[in-house]
């Protein structure tokens, strides 16, 4: 084969070898074949010496001309590749900090509060979310026919017997008749949970929420240890004073019953659409447990008495954090939750 033909197909070869590249594995060993100082082009080059003298220079120039395509294309591959060599890695630079979350803002007030009675010797329980009519509201003293189960409307869902139907527990409440039965007396007992409502929503009212229930049956109790009781709670989780209002409230499970409401912390009192612009939110619905409740738990009224409060457990973190529209708590939005 003549010289000429020999830088041909060596040309050839390189590119179609090149070509047939998928990654720049074996990209360097193909270099050193083809150009390396002992590679095919160097001997072909080597190879012009022994040609005779009128034929060198149109030879020559053939061989340049090989050797510039062959290197066009390893420069063009390269860069498609890049050159083989990783990228060196500098360990000094900083890493990416990872992701981490946190409590919502009405966990972290349930854990503070959970921490603070479990100090005061009460258990944390806890309850079904899809409660019977008759924890719900029949162990209540709220029978059928009476009107308090209309301001408690809620979702019911196939199942359960007719007078007894499956619902979305409205309050907490059912806990204390279930504690009872599960627990007897003595007991000191809170339970934090979601519950449910069907009603219109606004800044204050949501129709899923959570409150805390508390129970402390003993014997003697009164109305004063429900009062120490809830005054521990407002500075437990205020860590000072707060204004309260204490009225009387009817709930037919507690019997006196009271409305514990607070100086509202969104607008300091002045009037806001958290607080419906009394400058006071309902937050702590309290008072002696009923003789009926009682009963349907098992516990005899004459030897045992005990106090009850249902805390809108929402509310107390949107006053804690200064939060003025309850919607935000469960709208899921980063935005929002972040700045806890
Ligand atoms: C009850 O649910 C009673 N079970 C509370 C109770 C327990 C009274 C034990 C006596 C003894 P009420 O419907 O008022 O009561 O709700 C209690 C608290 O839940 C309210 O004070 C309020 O803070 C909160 N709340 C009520 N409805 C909503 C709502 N739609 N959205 C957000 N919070 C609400």
């Amino acid at each position: 084969m003549s010289l000429k033909e020999e830088l041909e197909q060596l040309r050839q070869r390189a590119l179609h070898e090149l070509k047939g590249l998928k990654d720049s594995s074996g990209l360097a060993e193909l270099e050193v074949k083809y150009l390396g100082r002992k590679g095919e082009l160097a001997r072909g080059l080597k190879a012009l010496q022994d040609v005779v003298a009128e034929e060198r220079p149109r030879l020559g120039e053939l061989a340049n001309q090989v050797k510039r395509e062959v290197e066009e294309a390893f420069a063009t591959i390269k860069q498609k590749f890049g050159n083989g060599t990783p990228a060196p890695i500098d360990v000094t630079l900083p890493g990416i900090p990872p992701l981490r979350g946190h409590l919502h803002p009405v966990l972290a007030v349930q854990r503070e509060l959970e921490e603070l009675f479990r100090s005061m010797g009460f258990m944390v329980l806890d309850g079904p979310e899809l409660e019977s009519e008759f924890y719900n509201f029949e162990a209540l003293n709220i029978p059928a026919w009476h009107p308090a189960r209309d301001t408690q409307d809620t979702f019911y869902v196939k199942g359960g017997e007719p007078k007894n139907r499956w619902l979305l527990r409205t309050h907490t409440s059912p806990v204390q008749v279930r504690a009872l039965q599960d627990y007897g007396a003595p007991i000191r007992a809170i339970v934090p949970g979601r519950v449910f409502r069907y009603e219109a929503t606004d800044a204050s009212h949501e129709t899923t929420f959570w409150q805390m229930e508390g129970l402390v049956v003993d014997k003697d109790i009164s109305v004063s240890h429900l009062i120490a009781t809830m005054k521990a709670l407002l500075t437990g989780i205020f860590k000072r004073e707060v204004e309260v209002r204490l009225r009387p409230g009817y709930f037919p499970f507690v019997e006196p019953g009271f409305e514990l409401d607070i100086k509202c912390l969104v607008c300091g009192g002045t009037g806001c659409s958290v607080c419906k612009h009394s400058g006071w939110v309902e937050l702590l619905p309290c008072g002696l447990v009923h003789p009926k409740v009682l009963e349907y738990g098992g516990v005899n009224p004459k030897e045992y008495s005990g106090f009850a409060f249902g805390l809108g457990l929402s509310r107390l973190a949107m006053m804690r954090y200064k939060i003025d529209d309850i919607r935000l708590l469960l709208s899921g939005d980063l935005r929002f939750l972040e700045q806890f």
